[in-house]
């Protein structure tokens, strides 16, 4: 593997950021130290290298951080442009499409995420968030078909910047399926995105970087939840 060496991760094995970094580096075949950062206690490398968010992941190559997961993967898909598959479409107006839904996923998905588990007081305002989630996903049915075009992945044949965006979560929406007792990505409502989940977490490259423990998830949540991180 290239980048052995100068290439660093500060990450969170469940933060649906930093999983999406990790998958693009498996993608590409960069070989790169990760590091477990606890949100409890952040190493001073962490608080160094991102003092203003603070945030993981951050990526540290040749000793600089880059941060902010979506300007990391970008930045991992301009400088190894000729290792591996290229993550953003090379056509300009496909790359903007990609682009809006990555922002949109992160937008409604990130939001609804952070309502089901971590800034709900109840079970009325779970299922709210639940619900938006729910509304999100129906969405991103319709944005798949957009962008695989009858393909595997929103990236077409391969994984892409959709893709490795909303699969970060995967981790986080076995856990919501325990919580609420069905599948958050609904195979009667949408089937598509149904599929590619199955899919996608049995990619080499997302393997054993998707969290698929739901019972070690849940239990991580508790220890987030105690440290009112993510709140
Ligand atoms: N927009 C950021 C979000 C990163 C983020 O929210 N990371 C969380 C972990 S999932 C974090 O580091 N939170 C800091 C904290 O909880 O103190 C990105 O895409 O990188
Ligand atoms: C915080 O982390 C430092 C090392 O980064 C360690 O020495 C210290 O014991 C930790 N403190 C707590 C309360 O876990
Ligand atoms: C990373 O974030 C810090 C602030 O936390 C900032 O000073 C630095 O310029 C950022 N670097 C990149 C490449 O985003
Ligand atoms: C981190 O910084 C970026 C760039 O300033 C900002 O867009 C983002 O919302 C910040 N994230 C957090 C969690 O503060």
């Amino acid at each position: 593997m290239a980048g052995g060496g100068d290439l660093k991760v500060l990450g969170v094995w469940t933060s649906p950021f930093v999983i999406r970094v990790r998958i693009v580096l498996n993608l590409k075949g960069l070989a790169y130290e990760y590091v477990e950062e606890d949100l409890g206690n952040k190493s001073a490398l962490l608080l160094g290298s991102n003092p203003v968010n603070k945030s993981v992941p951050v990526l540290l190559h040749g000793g600089r951080p880059v941060n902010e997961s979506q300007v990391i993967i970008q930045y991992i898909d301009e400088v190894w442009a000729g290792a591996g598959p290229a993550v953003l479409p090379s056509d300009p107006y496909e790359r903007a499409v990609a682009r809006f839904w990555a922002a949109y996923v992160d937008d409604k998905v990130g939001s609804a995420w952070q309502g089901m588990l971590f800034r709900c007081n109840n079970e009325e305002e779970r299922a709210e968030a639940v619900a938006r989630a729910a509304e999100a996903l129906q969405t991103l049915e319709g944005a798949f078909e957009e962008c695989s075009k009858g393909k595997p992945f929103f990236g077409g044949d391969g994984i892409g910047f959709v893709d490795v965006v909303l699969g970060g979560y995967l981790g986080w929406f076995g856990a919501i399926d325990r919580i609420i007792g069905r599948k958050l990505i609904d195979p009667a409502r949408t089937p598509l995105l149904a599929a590619w989940e199955e899919r996608f977490r049995t990619t080499e490259v997302a393997k054993g970087i998707v969290p698929d423990d739901v019972d070690k998830v849940l239990a991580f949540l508790q220890t987030l939840l105690a440290i009112g991180s993510m709140k």
